[in-house]
C-alpha cells in the first residue's frame, strides 16, 4: 500500500513540474516571457575581471619571490642550449596563456546579460579556422624540431676523448668510480658486491685493476665527460643542476650522460660572490627515507689540476690489498705492477687524445 502511495506522490510531482515547464515554454513562444536579471548577474560578471586581476598579481608575486631560488646561468656547453629552449618555450606559452585568459575573463564581463541585447548569430568562419590551426601548428613544429635537435645533440655519442666516470646510486649515497690511467672503467658484477667493493668491481677484467673509488667528483673544465650511470637497489636520478644534467639511475639498466663543464668551481665562486659555493650531485628521485642525504660535491678545475688529483688517488687494489686474491692468476703480475705504483700514476689515456 505504501509503495503505491509513494509512486502516486512522485507521479503527481512530475505532472506538476511538466505543467510549470509547459506554461513557461508557452510564455517564451508567445513572447510574453520576461526574465529578470537581478544584481547577481552584475556581481557575477564583475567577479571575472576581479579574479583575473587578483590571479595576475598572485602569479607575478609567486614568480618574483621564487626567482631568487632560480639556478644561476648554466656551467656547461649544452646547458646554455637547454636554458635557451626552456625560456623560449616558456615565453611563447606564457604569451598565449595571458592572451587567451584576457579574452576568457573579460568577455563574460563585457557581454554579460543586458535587457534587449541579442547575441549575434555567427556560426563559423573558415578563414579564422585556418588561421588559428595553421599558426599554432607552425609554432609547435618549430619548437618540437629545435627541441629535438638539442636533445639529439645531448644524448648523442660522446666524443672519443671524453673522460669516463661511473656513478652508482644506492640507498643512500652515490658511489663514484674512476677508470684509472687506462681510461676504461672495468667490468662490474653484482655478485662481487660486498662491504668494501660497493660497486662490484670485477677483477677478472684487466681494465678494472687500476680503477679507484672517489669521495668527491672531480671534472676537468672544457673537456667532455661521460657519466656511466647505474643503480644498485631502487630508482635514483643523477642530478647536477648547475650543469643542467639529469639522468635516471635505473637498477639493471645502465644509462649515460655526457657533457662539457665550462666553468670551474673557482669561476663560479667569483661569479656568485660566494666563497663557499660548491657544485653538487644530488638525487632527484624520491628513493627512500634518506633520499635528501644523497649528495656529492663536484669540483671543476683545470685539466692540469684534474690530472694532479687523479695522480693523488689510490687505486682500489692498492687500498684494499686483500682483493688481490680475487684477481685471476694471469692478471696477478699486472695487478702487482699497478699496486706497486700506488697512486694512479701516469696520464689517463684521454688526456693524450
Ligand atoms: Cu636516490
Amino acid at each position: 500500500m505504501s509503495y503505491i502511495l509513494i509512486t502516486v506522490a512522485i507521479l503527481v510531482l512530475v505532472i506538476f513540474a511538466m505543467i510549470v515547464r509547459t506554461v513557461n515554454l508557452l510564455e517564451v513562444f508567445s513572447g510574453s516571457f520576461y526574465k529578470r536579471a537581478g544584481t547577481s548577474n552584475k556581481v557575477n560578471a564583475l567577479l571575472f575581471p576581479i579574479t583575473f586581476i587578483l590571479g595576475t598579481i598572485a602569479i607575478v608575486w609567486s614568480y618574483s619571490s621564487a626567482s631568487k631560488e632560480f639556478l644561476p646561468a648554466p656551467s656547461s656547453v649544452h646547458g646554455k642550449e637547454v636554458d635557451f629552449i626552456f625560456w623560449l618555450d616558456m615565453g611563447i606559452i606564457v604569451f598565449v596563456f595571458v592572451a587567451t585568459h584576457i579574452l576568457l575573463f573579460f568577455f563574460p564581463y563585457m557581454y554579460q546579460f543586458k535587457e534587449g541585447r541579442k547575441a549575434y548569430y555567427y556560426p563559423d568562419n573558415n578563414k579564422l579556422e585556418v588561421i588559428w590551426t595553421t599558426i599554432p601548428a607552425i609554432v609547435l613544429a618549430v619548437l618540437v624540431f629545435t627541441g629535438w635537435r638539442v636533445w639529439t645533440d645531448i644524448t648523442g655519442e660522446a666524443p672519443k676523448s671524453a673522460y669516463n666516470i661511473e656513478i652508482v646510486g644506492k640507498q643512500f649515497n652515490w658511489m663514484v668510480r674512476y677508470p684509472g690511467t687506462d681510461g676504461i672503467i672495468g667490468k662490474h658484477n653484482f655478485r662481487k658486491i660486498d662491504a668494501l667493493n660497493e660497486v662490484g668491481i670485477d677483477f677478472d677484467d684487466k681494465a678494472a685493476l687500476d680503477d679507484f673509488m672517489a669521495n668527491e667528483i672531480h671534472l676537468p673544465v672544457g673537456k667532455p665527460v661521460e657519466l656511466k650511470i647505474r643503480a644498485r637497489d631502487v630508482l635514483h636520478s643523477v642530478f647536477m643542476p648547475h650543469f643542467r644534467v639529469k639522468m635516471d639511475a635505473v637498477p639493471g639498466m645502465p644509462t649515460r650522460f655526457w657533457f662539457i663543464p665550462d666553468k670551474t668551481t673557482a669561476d663560479m665562486r667569483t661569479e656568485l660572490r660566494n666563497p663557499n659555493f660548491n657544485y653538487e650531485l644530488a638525487c632527484t628521485e624520491i628513493c627512500g627515507r634518506n633520499h635528501f642525504g644523497m649528495r656529492k660535491v663536484i669540483v671543476v678545475e683545470s685539466e692540469e689540476e684534474y690530472l694532479e688529483w687523479l695522480k693523488s688517488q689510490e687505486v682500489f687494489l692498492a687500498k684494499n690489498p686483500d682483493y688481490i686474491k680475487n684477481v685471476p692468476e694471469k692478471l696477478r703480475a699486472d695487478a702487482e705492477r699497478i699496486i706497486s705504483k700506488k697512486p694512479a700514476e701516469g696520464v689517463p689515456a684521454q688526456a693524450a687524445l
